[in-house]
């Protein structure tokens, strides 16, 4: 380090200064101060990790957060014994007694990792990245556990062992200056006060915000998996022999909940409270309603399968899936309200104020568009809508999907607009027949012979006719289509084709059950839905 720059002049002193010199401190001192700091810095820096795992759960996974994820395995890897006692001890503050314990526990591993990274490089990292590896193996020992939730313990021990560094090579800074810690205010010893006090800004302020934003979804996701749903007056009917193929690598028949897209414009899922949750039917209604959560649970449920689709989805696209529904139809609440005629159009608003607008015809037909309350036979998760959502058959979720349900404006196309019509999207949106081939994956590479070919089709409220297949543009080839749940599910389809070595390009095509083929033309998703043939390239080995 260069020693002579201006404002280092206290920084002169080489480390090994003689002892003589007054304002030095003795050895032994020196290395108990510095490492008092180097603690600090390790408690600040994990601190800084642990609230940027908590921030970004509050952003993308509200049902499990790096520490709930912890908390909730220390709970179940702790003997009922010692949970009563806890219990009996702190009573209903055991789980603020769990997370204090859990804080000083990591605040001493996290003052042990500063102090080892102190007298030894990477020896503290790798205390972080242990702590990683177990919120990792906590976060997946979780039902909860999604693709984000993974993410976030790797998130927070990459910010700590990033925050570590960078103080310790601060502190380094500041000791190789000379100047022992506590002795002279040099620009050594600021500049790692300054470091170690932003770090712990940081992490008071988010760690704040992190508590504000989790806490409300924490007390939601609790009400949440206490919460029985009532059964199926109208269960849904029986899933028909054989609509499952079985074929390795095509999409399930049902869509796990944990593996079902996600789409909204919500930057922090909604925490809403099923306990003061209301919905109003508003506008040109007979009688405005509101109706409650309990009032909702007691009407007679309707349980479907219904495969929802986003108006963004890419020919081959997987911003689609297939649930079981459970919910009370809204023509039954709408019939209640009475529409008045001349409304056209129902406007279905959020918690958050996002908007879609439905063809009131979609949501009074036959077609069970539901008020839902559960999917795959639990409550809706709290991205999927808790505690409220609609859901219609055969439109796209733009215009009908409404998550975290408050209000239902019956009103007029000509009056009011969803969200997405002023941005550049359809005031309509019936989802578009279409077809995707899930195996082979485009682009592997497969041997000669016998190549099975399958996948998904879906018209949906229509019901697929037939799924064809065609060879670098050769006749179509009809697939085997397996039955569907329902007209408005999709269906799998299946073909075994005999490949000899070399480049092929397959196509899909999906006729609906009235006999109208899905659109060849290809077009973007914008604004209406894509279209065209999904198309994939197959290199067949010898
Ligand atoms: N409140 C709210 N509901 C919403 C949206 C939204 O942005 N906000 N997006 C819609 C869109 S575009 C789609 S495709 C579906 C997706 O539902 P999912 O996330 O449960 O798959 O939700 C719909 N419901
Ligand atoms: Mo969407």
């Amino acid at each position: 380090m260069d020693t002579n720059e201006p404002g280092r002049v206290s920084g002169k002193l080489p480390a090994d200064v003689p002892t003589d010199v007054p304002t030095e401190v003795p050895a032994g001192n020196r290395l108990h101060a510095s490492g008092r700091w180097a603690a600090a810095a390790g408690v600040v820096a994990v601190a800084a990790g642990v609230v940027a795992g908590e921030l970004a759960a509050a952003l993308v996974s509200p049902a499990l957060s790096p520490m709930t994820g912890v908390g909730g395995a220390v709970i179940d890897a702790v003997p009922p014994a010692v949970k009563d006692w806890a219990v009996s001890v702190f009573g209903t503050a055991d789980k603020l007694a769990l997370l204090v314990g859990m804080g000083l526990a990591m605040a001493g591993l996290a003052a042990l990792a500063g102090l080892l990274e102190w007298r030894r490089r990477f020896a503290g990292f790798a205390v972080i990245a242990v702590f990683g590896a177990a919120g990792l193996a906590a976060v997946l020992g979780r039902a909860q556990a999604t693709g984000n939730a993974v993410v976030l313990p790797l998130l927070a021990a990459g910010i700590g062992i990033l925050a570590l560094r960078w103080l310790m090579s601060r502190l380094r800074e500041w000791s190789t200056a000379g100047q022992a810690p506590e002795t002279q205010p040099g620009p050594g010893r600021r500049r790692f006060l300054q470091a170690l006090g932003g770090s712990a800004v940081f992490a008071a302020v988010g760690g704040a915000l992190a508590v504000a934003l989790r806490g409300a979804a924490a007390g939601v996701s609790e009400f949440r998996s206490k919460l029985a749903l009532p059964a199926a007056v109208s269960p849904a009917p029986p899933v028909p022999a054989g609509a499952g193929l079985g074929l390795d690598g095509i999409s399930p028949l049902v869509t796990p909940n944990r593996d079902f897209y996600r789409i909204d414009t919500a930057l922090t899922v909604p925490a809403v409270d099923p306990d003061s949750w209301v919905l109003r039917v508003t506008g040109m209604v007979e009688r405005d309603i509101e109706l409650d959560f309990a009032t909702l649970l007691s009407k007679p449920m309707t349980e479907r399968h219904v495969t929802i689709a986003c108006v963004s989805n890419e020919v081959g696209g997987d911003l689609i899936g297939n649930a079981l529904w459970l919910g009370w139809p809204v023509r039954e609440l709408l019939a209640l309200a009475g529409p008045q005629n001349g409304a056209d159009m129902v406007l279905s608003r959020s918690k958050d104020g996002w908007t879609a607008g439905t063809p009131l015809e979609a949501l009074t037909d036959t077609r069970d568009a539901l008020i839902a309350v559960g999917m795959n036979g639990e409550p809706l998760p709290l991205e999927h809508g808790f505690p409220v959502r609609l859901v219609v058959p055969g439109l796209y979720g733009y215009v009908s999907a409404t998550k975290w349900l408050t209000e239902l404006k019956v009103t007029r196309f000509a009056d009011d607009v969803g969200y997405w019509t002023p941005r550049g999207w359809s005031e309509r949106g019936p989802i578009k027949t279409s077809s995707r081939i899930d195996v082979p994956r485009s682009g592997r590479p497969m041997r000669a012979g016998t190549v099975a070919f399958g996948g998904v089709a879906w018209a949906q409220h229509t019901g697929i006719g037939t799924v064809e297949l065609r060879v670098n543009r050769g006749a179509w080839q009809t697939a085997e289509l397996a039955p569907g749940i329902s007209r408005d599910t999709w269906y799998q389809w299946q073909l075994s084709l005999p490949l000899t070595p070399g480049q092929y390009e397959v196509q899909v095509r999906a006729t609906d059950l009235n006999g109208v083929p899905q659109i060849e033309k290809a077009s973007r998703v914008a604004p209406d839905g894509a279209t065209g043939f999904h198309t994939i390239r197959v290199d067949v080995t010898p």
